[in-house]
């Protein structure tokens, strides 16, 4: 299989449905979480990106989100969501399916996302539940809700948290009906993101997969392709 052949096969596909990970936005200048620079290797996830960590310390919870927002808050979208977004407009039926938080794709100009794990630009209130825009950089390390007063938390699926069951059930659907499906930059090791692959492949699709080193997936893409997202994405169009 070559990147030719994935080319055609895109062109002329009827139905795409994208997954990206944090590697799309590691060339925008994002951290990752998991590679030799990943944002986990400093910090432990079970100490921040739960809901018993946000219970135990919540100040701490809000510095590790408020300095992610500070590097967010300076960062573009590069080629590879632009090529994404020029897919969108070639395609009938296009969806984009991203775990990312920071909101790049929609800056880019994508239209169908599903933001599987949520949105660093929005808190929700832990008491009312209200959620709303947020991009206050920093935020105070105790914010609070302006209608009750309840305290502030990212508006982020934490790991042991459900996913929201309508974005869950409609990314599935995506991924069922596509035929191709482009993972990029994702080590696909988080659940239940990482069980979109096997259902595309059994509905039959075409999975190409673009990433800077091997993943646990490669072997079972029609094409794995080893590069920079930046580089790599715009050559599938
Ligand atoms: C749930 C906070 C039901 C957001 C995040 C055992 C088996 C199966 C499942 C589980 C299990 N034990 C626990 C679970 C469930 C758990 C899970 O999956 N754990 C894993 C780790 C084993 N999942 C959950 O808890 C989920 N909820 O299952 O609900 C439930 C409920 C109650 C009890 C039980 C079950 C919730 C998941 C929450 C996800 N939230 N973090 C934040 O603050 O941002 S996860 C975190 O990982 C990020 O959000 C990110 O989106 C996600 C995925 O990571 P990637 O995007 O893949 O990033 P990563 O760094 O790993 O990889 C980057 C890749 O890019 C690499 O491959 C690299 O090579 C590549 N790359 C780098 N640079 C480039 C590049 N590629 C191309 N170009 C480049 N330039
Ligand atoms: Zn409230």
């Amino acid at each position: 299989m070559s990147l030719l052949e994935a080319r055609s096969r895109i062109a002329s596909a009827q139905a795409i449905t994208i997954l990206t990970g944090a590697g799309i936005s590691a060339d925008s200048g994002i951290p990752t979480f998991r590679g030799t620079e990943g944002l986990w290797r400093n910090y432990r996830a079970e100490d921040l990106a739960t809901p018993e960590a946000f219970e135990r310390n919540p100040q701490r919870v809000w510095e590790w989100y408020n300095w992610r927002r500070e590097i967010i808050a300076t960062k573009q979208p590069n080629e590879a969501h632009h090529a994404l977004v020029r897919m969108e407009e070639r395609a009938k039926n296009f969806h984009l399916v991203t775990q990312n938080v920071d909101g790049l794709h929609r800056l880019a100009g994508s239209r169908s996302i599903y933001e599987l794990h949520g949105d660093i630009w929005k808190v929700r209130c832990t008491s009312c539940l209200q959620v709303t825009d947020n991009h206050e950089v920093p935020l105070s390390l105790l914010p609070h809700c302006h209608t009750c007063g309840g305290l502030l938390r990212p508006h982020i699926v934490w790991f042991g948290e459900s996913l929201d069951e309508q974005t869950l059930n409609k990314s599935f659907q995506a991924v069922k009906s596509c035929e191709v499906m482009v993972i990029i930059g994702t080590s696909g090791l988080v659940y239940p993101a990482a069980m979109l692959m096997p259902a595309a492949k059994a509905n039959g699709a075409f999975v190409v997969e673009v990433n800077l080193d091997p993943t646990h997936s490669s072997p079972s893409a029609a094409l794995s392709i080893n590069g920079r997202a930046r580089d790599i994405v715009p050559l599938l169009l």
